[in-house]
């Protein structure tokens, strides 16, 4: 039986005859139990070495999550009318800045890479989590205030990054869970997450190079801590250290492996078997993934019929258009992929439609200069007629980019039901979400 699971002294201690209570005996610690009490924990493998190697892998991989979520959702260029997923940011965009249409495929690979290394460095969160437990369990609390704060952070490092993770990995598989608030609780969790991890990464970088180099810790806390992190009472090992991380990375490569099909192309595609959209959905121009059906955003054949009208608002002048006028002007080509937020893109698709700008220009929605390449952002709206993707505002920048079009097309053919048929928007780098299919209406020049 170890110290700390004898029983505690009773509360009421000795006292002195005249009743007062007599002069404490030194403090002892109160009797610990289940997690709390450090022979709990009996894993050999939990130590100074494992969590400190899992943390160098966490920092960069972390770093680059951040920066490739900051660029999505940049990317939705939050300041145009309607985009905005989270209106009440406050100083949380001001680094915003607008997105670009160049190279076209950057929303492919910036999305591509911050969903594959999300899901490749689940193990590594795990493994990490799991080697510094028993010192989220230290009793008692807080030593002191800046041991309370430390542990106040950890709370927010663990929670916020389990919460992080978890978001994201249920928005992937499942599109719909968090209809609309997805985009919310990942942005304002990532922030929060993102502040507790540089703390985090500041205090502990130190150490952590240390222990990697090999070199004793610097102050008798560190080594109390660091030493903390190993099991006073170790079952025998099954497997050594080396053999635990080989796991995990393991783990970590065939999760990368399965899931960066969905935007890698070509003949990878076919490994993405843990891709929910990650396959091709049929054979012909039109089958590559189809996110939404018409049926599932509720268009009917009559909202796409022979009635259907294109309405080009904003200029001087009104346009209706049907899709043979629509045909009858210039077409143009682009080769652009669709990429989604979700991580899954489709290779580069041949369309052919109108410029947005060509349309900008005939409606004589002009803002500087003459013609096409003066024209202003657009409104887009869809025939669907609720939901969070019916509309999508571009910028003047988008709008301005000679590959930005409004197709008719695809792969030589009309585009499917599916995939927006009478005409949908497709811009180079532009998220997804943006491209909107069964459009009805467009605002040149302004929002709602
Ligand atoms: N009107 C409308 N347009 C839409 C959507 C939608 O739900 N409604 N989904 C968007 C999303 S999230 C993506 S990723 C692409 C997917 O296009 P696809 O289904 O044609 O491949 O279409 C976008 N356009
Ligand atoms: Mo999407």
């Amino acid at each position: 039986m170890d110290d700390s699971e004898r029983p505690a002294r009773p509360a009421d201690g000795p006292r002195a005859e005249d009743g007062s209570p007599a002069p404490a005996p030194r403090a002892r610690p109160p009797a610990l139990r289940g997690p709390f009490r450090p022979g709990f924990w009996r894993s050999p493998l939990r130590g100074p070495w494992l969590t400190s190697v899992l943390g160098a892998v966490l920092l960069p991989g972390i770093v680059v999550l951040f920066l490739t979520g900051l660029l999505s959702y940049a990317a939705y260029n939050p300041g145009l009318p309607g985009n905005d997923t989270t209106p009440d940011k406050g100083l949380l965009g001001v680094w915003l800045f607008p997105w670009p249409t160049e190279p076209y495929w950057l929303y492919r690979f910036t999305q591509g890479v911050h969903v594959t290394l999300g899901v490749a460095l689940v193990p590594v969160l795990l493994a990490k989590v799991w080697s510094v437990a028993p010192r989220l369990f230290t009793w008692p609390p807080a030593r002191s205030l800046t041991h309370a704060l430390d542990r106040v952070s950890l709370l927010f490092l663990v929670g916020g990054g389990l919460f992080v993770f978890a978001t994201g990995i249920l928005n992937i598989q499942l599109e719909y869970l968090f209809p609309g608030s997805f985009y919310r609780l990942h942005f304002y969790g990532a922030w929060v997450f993102m502040a507790a991890f540089t703390v985090h990464a500041a205090v502990r970088l130190p150490r952590v190079v240390r222990v990697l180099r090999g070199r004793p810790a610097r102050t008798a806390e560190e080594d109390a801590s660091l030493t903390a992190l190993a099991a006073p009472d170790p079952e025998p090992a099954t497997l050594s250290r080396r053999g635990a991380l080989a796991v995990v990375g393991g783990g970590s490569l065939l999760l990368a492996a399965t899931t960066a099909g969905q935007s890698a192309g070509g003949p990878l595609r076919a490994t993405a078997v843990l891709a929910p959209r990650g396959r091709e959905p049929g054979t012909g121009p039109n089958g590559f993934q189809i996110n939404k059906t018409a049926a599932a955003a509720g268009i009917s054949a009559a909202d796409t019929g022979p009635d259907w009208r294109l309405t080009v608002r904003g200029g001087t002048r009104d346009l209706v258009l049907s899709r043979a006028e629509l045909l009858a002007l210039p077409q143009r080509e682009a080769e652009l992929p669709i990429a989604c937020v979700e991580g899954w893109s489709t290779p580069d698709l041949r369309w052919s439609g109108v410029r947005l700008a060509d349309l900008a220009a005939l409606a004589g929605a002009v803002d500087d200069g003459g013609g096409p390449a003066g024209a202003p952002g657009v409104f887009v709206e869809s025939a669907q007629r609720g939901g969070a993707f019916r509309s999508a505002s571009l910028s003047a920048g988008q709008v301005r980019d000679p590959r930005a079009l409004l197709a008719l097309r695809v792969g030589g053919a009309g585009l499917s039901a599916d995939h927006g048929y009478p005409a949908r928007i497709i811009v180079p780098a532009n998220p997804g979400v943006h491209n909107t299919k069964w459009v009805t209406r467009l605002t040149f020049g302004g929002g709602r």
